[in-house]
């Protein structure tokens, strides 16, 4: 059986849970409380030296990061995440990165809290969620190269990035209405069985 060992608000748990349901995989959870620093136990840096989640245990394997863990998936499982073209396969790592390379991390709690601290707390959480959840989607709004999807006619990398943002820029308050393109891709979605499974109300919690 497929081991994910996940937060149920982790974003990038969020991303592996999609890619497992796309792939119809079933997986058992390993609830990693974060709140608890339970990432920084002996047993989970033994399964991850950077003291975060999702790990993936599959086929034998053990991954961390959950890109490189759903492009395991889509290549091991041919869910046709990445168009065939490069050029579609650049474009859609943009988004895909722009995500989760650019908005993603500098709002990782640990990176909030840090700022929060050495500014005593004239920095708020949530002026920090607000500030780079925003910029980043507009950045993704002016990307999107698809209207039901992020890219193209169907469900890519970028869209499996792209939901738990989502659910993260709600959970601080952005309205999404000021993003037409994103929120037209995420009716789409939310429709998506993989995507209604994966989601942080629907998962396992500690
Ligand atoms: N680039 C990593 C990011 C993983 C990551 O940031 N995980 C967060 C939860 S979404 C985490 O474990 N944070 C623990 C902490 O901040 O101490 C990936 O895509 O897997």
């Amino acid at each position: 059986m497929i081991k994910l060992y996940d937060y149920w608000r982790s974003s990038a748990s969020y991303r592996v849970r999609i890619a497992l349901g796309l792939a119809g995989e079933d997986w058992t959870t390993h609830s990693v409380n974060l709140l608890n620093a339970e990432q920084l136990s002996d047993d989970h840096l033994a399964r991850n030296p950077q003291g975060l989640v999702p790990v993936l245990e599959l086929d034998g394997h053990s991954l961390t990061q959950s890109l490189a863990q759903i492009e395991y998936l889509d290549e091991t499982r041919n869910l046709g995440l990445l168009p065939a073209t490069p050029i579609g396969r650049a474009e859609v790592r943009a988004l895909s990165y722009a995500i989760a390379m650019e908005t993603h991390p500098v709002c990782n709690l640990h990176v909030v809290k840090w700022a929060v601290d050495q500014s005593d707390h004239r920095i708020s959480m949530e002026a920090w969620m607000s500030h780079f959840i925003t910029k980043g989607l507009t950045s993704y709004e002016a990307m999107v190269k698809g209207t039901d999807f992020s890219y193209g006619d169907g469900v890519t990398l970028a869209d499996v990035c792209l939901m738990p943002q989502v659910y993260n820029a709600e959970r601080w308050g952005l309205d999404l209405r000021q993003f037409p393109r994103i929120s037209a891709i995420r009716k789409t979605l939310d429709a998506i069985p993989a995507f209604q499974r994966a989601h942080p109300d629907a998962t396992v919690k500690p």
